[in-house]
């Protein structure tokens, strides 16, 4: 299953839930927020080293 990792206030956040949603392609949303640094942890860097979403 795909995982959408989403700042839910983004617009373009919002267009993949939409798209994804209209295709009927499941997913998971892993809520990230981009304020908090949320994607700058060491974590997320180990598997997205550009630390950003959307
Ligand atoms: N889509 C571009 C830019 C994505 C982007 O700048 N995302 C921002 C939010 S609009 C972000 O995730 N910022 C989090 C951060 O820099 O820590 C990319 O592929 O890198």
């Amino acid at each position: 299953m795909y995982k959408l990792y989403n700042f839910l206030p983004s617009g373009n956040g919002y267009k993949v839930q939409l798209l994804l949603n209209q295709l009927e392609i499941p997913w998971e949303l892993i809520e990230l927020n981009i304020l908090k640094g949320e994607t700058r942890s060491p974590d997320f860097l180990t598997m997205n080293p550009n630390g950003k979403i959307l």
